[in-house]
C-alpha cells in the first residue's frame, strides 16, 4: 500500500486531495493544527476507504514540534510515496509601506521555512527507497506579481525557486518534484488573508467562476499517476475567467 503525507489537510486543497488520496487507495499521514477538525477528516476517510490515517497536530513553523511528531512516527509509515508540500496562508494585501511585519512573519514561516523543515524530513526517508514525489504547492503568485501581493508573491515566488533547487538537488535519488501553481481557487484562503471577513472574501470570487479545491487536487493525481519515467515539473492552472494574477473577466 501507497502513502501519502498531506500538509494542510483540514480545509481546501489539502482536505480534497486527503479525499482524492484515499479514493486511490492510499493510506495518509495528516498534518494541520486544528486538531478537531484533522480528526474529523481523518476519521471520515478511514470509515469511507477502509485506509489508515495517522493526524499530527503539528504548526509546521514550529520546527521543534514538526520534527518530534513526524520522526515519532513507526518506521512503517516513514516509507512515503507521496509528500504534499501545501500548508500555506497569505495574510493581508496591503502596500509594502503600510504592511504589518508579524503578517510577513507568518507568511514567509509557513510557505517557506515550514515548507522546507517538512522537506528537509520527508526527503531524507524517501532517499534511502531511492523513490518518491514531492509535490510543491505553489501559485500564480509564484509567477507574477500583483500590487498589494509583495510578501505572498515573495514567498510563492520562493516555494517557485525551491521547487527547482529541490529537483536538481533530488535527481540523483529518483525523486520526482512537481510544482503545481493554481490561480483563484475558492477554499478558505480568502477569509484567512482578511482575517475572518467573509463579506470581503466572497467578493473575491464575485461575477467569476473559480476553481475548486477538487481541480487541483484532480491536477495533483495526474501528475502523481505518470508512469515511473515521466515528471511534471510544473503546472499553472487558472480559471478559464482569470487570465492573469489581475486580469478576470467577471460578469
Ligand atoms: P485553506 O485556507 O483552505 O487551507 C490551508 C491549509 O493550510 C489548512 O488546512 C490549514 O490548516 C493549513 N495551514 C495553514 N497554516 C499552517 C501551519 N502553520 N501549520 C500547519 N498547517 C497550516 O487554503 P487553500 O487550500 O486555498 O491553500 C492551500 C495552499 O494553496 C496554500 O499553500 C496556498 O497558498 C495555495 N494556493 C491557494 C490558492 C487559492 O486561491 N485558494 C491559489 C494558489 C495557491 P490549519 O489551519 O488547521 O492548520
Ligand atoms: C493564491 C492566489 O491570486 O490570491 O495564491 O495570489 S492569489
Amino acid at each position: 500500500m501507497k502513502t501519502a503525507l498531506i500538509t494542510g489537510a483540514t480545509s481546501g486543497i489539502g482536505k480534497a486531495c486527503a479525499h482524492l488520496f484515499a479514493q486511490q487507495g492510499y493510506q495518509l499521514v495528516l498534518v494541520a493544527r486544528r486538531e478537531e477538525k484533522l480528526n474529523e477528516v481523518a476519521k471520515h476517510l478511514a470509515d469511507k476507504y477502509a485506509i489508515e490515517v495517522k493526524t499530527l497536530i503539528a504548526d509546521v513553523r514550529n520546527k521543534e514540534v514538526l520534527t518530534t511528531v513526524l520522526e515519532g512516527l513507526p518506521a512503517q509509515w516513514k516509507q512515503i510515496d507521496v509528500l504534499i508540500n501545501n500548508a500555506g496562508l497569505s495574510q493581508g494585501l496591503e502596500p509594502i509601506d503600510k504592511g504589518d511585519t508579524s503578517d510577513w512573519d507568518t507568511m514567509i514561516d509557513t510557505n517557506v521555512k515550514g515548507l522546507l523543515y517538512v522537506t528537509k524530513i520527508v526527503s531524507n526517508w524517501m532517499i534511502p527507497a531511492k523513490k518518491g514525489h514531492i509535490i510543491n504547492i505553489g501559485s500564480i503568485a509564484g509567477k507574477e506579481v500583483y500590487p498589494n501581493g509583495n510578501v505572498y508573491c515573495a514567498t510563492k515566488h520562493a516555494v517557485d525557486a525551491l521547487n527547482k533547487g529541490m529537483r536538481l538537488d533530488l535527481v540523483p535519488h529518483g525523486i520526482k518534484v512537481t510544482a503545481i501553481n493554481p490561480g483563484m481557487v475558492e477554499t478558505e484562503f480568502s477569509v484567512v488573508r482578511f482575517k475572518g471577513d467573509e463579506d470581503k472574501a466572497k467578493k473575491v470570487y464575485e461575477g467569476l467562476e473559480p476553481l475548486l479545491a477538487q481541480d487541483i487536487a484532480d491536477a495533483i493525481w495526474f501528475a502523481v499517476s505518470r508512469p515511473a519515467h515521466v515528471n511534471i515539473n510544473d503546472m499553472l492552472i487558472m480559471p478559464t475567467a482569470q487570465a492573469s494574477a489581475t486580469v478576470v473577466n467577471r460578469n
